[in-house]
């Protein structure tokens, strides 16, 4: 999906991004809609979300998009979507071809046509919250659920034997050893067909290989002695192509290794100190799906400020945005979508369902990123309670067992009696003093009670990091009081925060201040009323990255812990 390398080099593509045709259907019920029937009386950008323009603002319901797309020949395809919000119907000429739960992961359908021609592509958009539907967008999570097709849509001609993904993984970082696994689809079996491995245009592998009647794995390893390592400090990065008989996908990947050792986060066994924020994909006048120039522009912020770690929040985030975090050195927390969540949802097996299979999409897209260095899940939910243990369990169990080279890792938010810490290798903890509750002035004694209940509690062989802290300030308001919502509040809260947690002897292994940016919040009441302007305002910058006052102080914050640890290597 418009990467920053070209994927394919065989393999047909066709970007289908563009203005669509586009209704809004309101209440209706998708199982009622006839879509021949449907009157498209507007037109509608993708990527794009439909509630961020004017004409749609703050409405949710059904939607529809059609477009026209012309195919060659006769034969296979893949209608590839990228993000559609948050619920979607494909239909190719009328037939429908999948449904798909959840707005920031990849799927897609397949279709075959008996030759050249224009196909009609339609997709119905369900933005309305319907836990039987989509259990994973909740009317009381804390930001705006946008509706539409929020990220790229692509078309792709497949043959007899196509590739469905290639992992790369990095076996040996030391050796530079690669294990290639490449999965495939083949209408028939029996065949063989020729696969060709190259590392950065190298050919590093040529042989003939039997495919299997539907699809099968084929694994090889490769070691590449001459490869840079990925770091977040020399983030090198290479080109690893492999073509099956007439199909071809190339995954740019990095070679690096991370792991825990006591309280420590080591990358290329080097201990890193995490310095970031967390981003939610989200921008007033365009919703979920950013266009590359506010991608880069988030980034270019995220590297000015002097992070070197980004934490998703709360869901896959676009995988052109993975790769700028890939080649500008960033380490990133990947999140499955959640949002405190009780036992109620995780004893309810319609709900694991939709979080497994979200975990597994999210994997699939993260897993060639170097820059994803963990995994997180559900995030602030009642990991404290005896009923949510399996779920836990279950889910970070899944990671693992996907990716066994990333770590896993949950927010907690009631250290002293969390039930799950022992399932993670970060132990990561959302806190908020001086906002929701303590004094600022008792910020420092307040973090490290937390320090020692996680040491007290037999943890102490784990790193320890904060992954939410901060203030909510409206850009602009300074005030002599300095009060709440105030830049100056953020600043004193964010400045006692970051001192403390940054010391040189500090027992935390990093924070990610909440948040990057301001974001719209959800519109139901409750919600509402504590957010000022509908919003979430504890951005270091505003929902149009206008910087408020913290944003100084926190550039010097983490420039000058950058420099430091620099300075010990
Ligand atoms: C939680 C949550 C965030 C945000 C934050 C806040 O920690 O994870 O999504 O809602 O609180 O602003 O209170």
């Amino acid at each position: 999906m418009l990467r920053r390398y070209r994927e394919h080099e065989i393999r047909r593509v066709w970007d289908l991004r563009g203005v669509w045709d586009f209704a809004f259907l309101g209440d209706r019920e998708p199982d009622e809609v006839e879509v021949a029937g449907i009157e498209f009386g507007d037109r509608m950008g993708v990527p794009g979300c439909f509630d961020a323009s004017p004409a749609y603002a703050g409405r949710r319901g059904l939607a529809a998009y059609r477009m026209g797309a012309w195919v060659p020949d006769g034969g296979k395809y893949r209608l590839i979507l990228d993000g559609v919000h948050h619920w979607g119907r494909v239909y190719v000429n009328g037939e429908a071809r999948g449904d798909h739960v959840g707005g920031f992961t990849r799927f897609g359908v397949d279709f075959e046509v008996g030759g050249a021609g224009e196909v009609e592509v339609a997709v119905l958009v369900d933005s309305r919250f319907d836990y039987e539907r989509c259990p994973l967008h909740l009317a009381y999570f804390d930001w705006y659920h946008y509706g539409g097709i929020a990220r790229g849509v692509e078309l792709h001609r497949l043959g007899e034997v196509w590739i469905e993904g290639v992992r790369v993984v990095t076996e040996e970082y030391g050796g530079r050893k690669l294990l290639v696994v490449v999965e495939y689809g083949a209408k028939e079996g029996g065949g063989e067909r020729e696969l060709e491995v190259s590392f950065d245009g190298g050919e590093v592998i040529r042989e003939g290989v039997k495919v299997s009647e539907g699809g099968g794995e084929i694994r090889r390893r490769v070691e590449v002695p001459e490869a840079g390592l990925w770091s977040p400090e020399q983030p090198n990065l290479h080109l690893v192509g492999v073509r099956l008989g007439e199909d071809d996908q190339r995954e740019r990947v990095g070679i690096r290794q991370v792991r825990t050792e006591g309280q420590q986060i080591l990358v290329n066994d080097e201990p890193v100190r995490l310095l970031g924020v967390n981003r939610h994909e989200s921008h007033p006048q365009i919703g979920h799906g950013l266009p590359a120039s506010m991608l880069v522009a988030d980034a270019q912020l995220v590297r000015d400020l002097g992070c070197n770690f980004v934490r998703g929040a709360h869901y896959p985030q676009d995988i052109q945005w993975l790769d700028l975090c890939d080649e500008m050195g960033f380490m990133v927390w990947s999140e499955v979508l959640g949002w405190q969540h009780t036992a109620e949802h995780l004893t309810d097996p319609h709900f694991m369902q939709a979080q497994l299979t979200n975990l597994e999409e999210m994997v699939a897209a993260a897993f060639n990123h170097p820059s994803v260095i963990m995994y997180g899940i559900l995030n602030e939910s009642r990991s404290d309670d005896p009923d949510c243990r399996p779920g836990y369990e279950r889910l970070l169990g899944r990671l693992r067992e996907l990716d066994s080279t990333r770590l896993v890792t949950y927010t907690v938010t009631r250290p002293e009696k969390d039930l799950c810490l022992d399932l993670v290798d970060v132990i990561a903890v959302d806190c908020y003093p001086g906002w929701y509750n303590e004094r600022p002035e008792d910020i420092p004694q307040y973090l490290d009670g937390i320090a020692e209940t996680i040491d007290s509690r037999g943890f102490d062989d784990k790193p320890l990091m904060i992954a939410e802290i901060g203030a909510g300030a409206i850009w602009g308001w300074r005030d002599w009081h300095a009060g709440y919502w105030s830049e100056q509040y953020q600043v004193r809260l964010l400045e006692t925060e970051m001192r403390h947690l940054l010391a040189e002897d500090s027992r935390w292994c990093g924070m990610t201040i909440w948040q990057l940016c301001d974001c719209r919040t959800s519109e139901a009441t409750g919600r509402a009323l504590g957010r000022p302007r509908n919003f979430n305002n504890k951005g270091v910058v505003d929902e149009y990255r206008r910087p408020k006052m913290a944003y100084e102080l926190v550039r010097s914050y983490y420039r000058r812990a950058r420099d430091a640890s620099k300075e010990r290597r």
